[in-house]
Formats: C-alpha cells, structure tokens, sequence
C-alpha cells in the first residue's frame, strides 16, 4: 500500500547520499506529545500573561515567585509526556547519516529521550535548576516553603535552566549549531515559527552554504517562501514517512 505522505524522489536521495544533516526543532515537534507550544504554553491561568514577558530575568527579579512557579507548573505537566513518532523519527536519521546536528530551541529534553546523542539544548532544559547568582546548576536542594527555593550554598533564589529573552544563548552550543547548518548537506527545519534569534538565524546560515532546507510546519514562516521543499505537515506524520522512503 502507498504511504499516504508522498514523498519527492530528489528529497529520499538528498537524505540516503547526506554525508552532513543538521536540523532545528522548535516547540511544533513536541505538539504531538501534548506539550502545548511556546506561544499557547499559557495555557489555563496562564492565559493572560505574555510569554516573551515571563521568560524574562526582569520578570523573575520583579517577581520571582511567579516565574519559578509557572515553570514549575510547566514541568509538572511534562510528567507522562513521551516522545512522538517524529522524535523518534530524527533518531533514526541520526543513527544513517556519518554526521548529524540536533539543534532545539525546546527546553523539554524528549530528543534525548527519543535516543539523540549530539542534542544541542540552545535554549536550556525546563527539568534543571540552577542558582540565580552562582549559575552553577543544583540538581537537589532541602525541601522549603519558600517559592523559589534558594540555593544551597549562597542563598540566592534558585531558577530555571532556560535562556530567557535578553540572555544569551550558550556559546559553544550555538557555535557548533551555526558550524553544523555551514557545512550540512541537508538541513531540516521542523516545528518552528523561526522568528526567535539567534536560533532562526541557523536556517540563514543553512540556506547561505547552499544546503538542501526543508521546512516541515502545518504553518507558513517567514522562511517557507525559501526553502528548497517546504511540507505543510505535522511533524510526527511527515518525518516518520520520510524514514520509510529513505531507509524502507
Ligand atoms: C538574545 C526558553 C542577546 C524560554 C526561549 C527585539 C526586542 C527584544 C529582543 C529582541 C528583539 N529582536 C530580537 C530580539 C532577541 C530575542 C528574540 O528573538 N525575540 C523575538 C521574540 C523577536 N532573542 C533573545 O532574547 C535571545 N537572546 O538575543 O540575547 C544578547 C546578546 C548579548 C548579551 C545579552 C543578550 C534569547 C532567545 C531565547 C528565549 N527563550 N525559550 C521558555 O521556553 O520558557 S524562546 C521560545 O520561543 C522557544 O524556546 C523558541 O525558541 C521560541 C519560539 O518558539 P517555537 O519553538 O518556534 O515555538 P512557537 O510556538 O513559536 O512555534 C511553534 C511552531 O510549530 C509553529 O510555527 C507551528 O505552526 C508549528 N507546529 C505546531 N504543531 C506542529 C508544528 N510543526 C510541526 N508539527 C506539528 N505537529
């Protein structure tokens, strides 16, 4: 029987004679695991706050409590959440192609989990903590009626760790990132609305080393009129359909 996602015969052969793959995955990846993406994470009582408001060091030095607890409420909701067939789609992929760059911008960590190795976490991982002053993570502190807990050893408040607007990302992962998308024969781009920087900018530099881009996204971006194939798919349907054509 057909697959009922057709795909390009020219796309199955970038993928099977790729020496290099590099692929950015946004909060669309997850949406199939039932994690609510970034712009709908507010959901319930959440509903009435902006993201890029609350993902803020300003938001948690003005108030603290707030920030520490919506991300506790987020990761409270990642119990029970468990890789989708595109996540384990991409772990496939890495274990054919000789050199494969995970890149996310998600903070969920369900591409390790889906069997990744080389995962660069761009913007943090929601289940570590670390101390707001020292930046040293905390893997356990004593239990506390305090919201946010404070660190151990200087007392400071403790924190999420996630990069929020107006930090930077960690420079060695976005280097190997922005290494990976300048030399990859074929670049994936899949469950992002490629609007937060620098992260988006990896399909720039994709496009700039004349790679093979593909946009997998239900929804256009600001990238999808340049892309080489753009697939207007979820991701778990489209990149399991993708394997099969490549690797049957
Ligand atoms: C920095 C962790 C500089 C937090 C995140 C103007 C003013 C102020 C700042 C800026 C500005 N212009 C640019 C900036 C910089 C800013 C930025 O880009 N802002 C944007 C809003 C314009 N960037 C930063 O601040 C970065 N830092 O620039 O520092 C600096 C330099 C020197 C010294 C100091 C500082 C830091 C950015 C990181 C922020 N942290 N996450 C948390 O998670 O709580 S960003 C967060 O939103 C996500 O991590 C992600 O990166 C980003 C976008 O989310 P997406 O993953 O794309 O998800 P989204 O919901 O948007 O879209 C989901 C997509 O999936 C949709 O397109 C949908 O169609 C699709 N989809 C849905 N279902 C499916 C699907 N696709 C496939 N299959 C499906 N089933």
């Amino acid at each position: 029987m057909p697959d009922p996602v057709a795909i390009p015969p020219e796309l199955v052969e970038r993928l099977r004679s790729a020496k290099s793959v590099a692929v950015l995955t946004g909060a669309g990846i997850s949406a199939e695991s039932g994690v609510p993406t970034f712009r709908d994470a507010l959901t319930g009582h959440w509903a009435r706050f902006n993201p890029e408001e609350l993902a803020t060091p300003e938001a948690f030095r003005k108030n603290p409590r707030q920030v520490w607890s919506w991300y506790a409420d987020r990761r409270a909701s990642l119990e029970g959440v468990e890789p989708n067939p595109g996540h384990f789609a991409l772990a496939e992929i890495e274990s054919r192609i000789p050199r494969f760059t995970l890149a996310t911008q998600n903070v969920d960590g369900l591409h390790q989990r889906a069997g990744n190795r080389n995962v660069l976490e761009l913007h943090g991982n929601i289940t570590r903590t670390k101390c707001s002053t020292e930046g040293r993570i905390v893997p356990a502190w004593p239990v506390s009626d305090e919201i946010p807990p404070r660190c151990p050893h200087c007392r400071a408040f403790l924190r999420p760790d996630i990069v929020w607007f107006g930090e930077e990302l960690p420079w060695d992962k976005l280097a190997a990132a922005r290494d990976a998308a300048l030399g990859c024969d074929l670049f994936l781009a899949v469950g992002t609305s490629a609007v937060v920087l620098p992260a988006a900018g990896l399909v720039d530099e994709a496009l700039s080393a004349k790679a093979c881009v593909v946009e997998i996204n239900p929804n256009p971006t600001p990238y999808t009129g340049r892309v080489s194939f753009a697939f207007a798919q979820p991701s778990g349907v489209f990149l399991p359909a993708l394997v099969r054509a490549a690797f049957p």
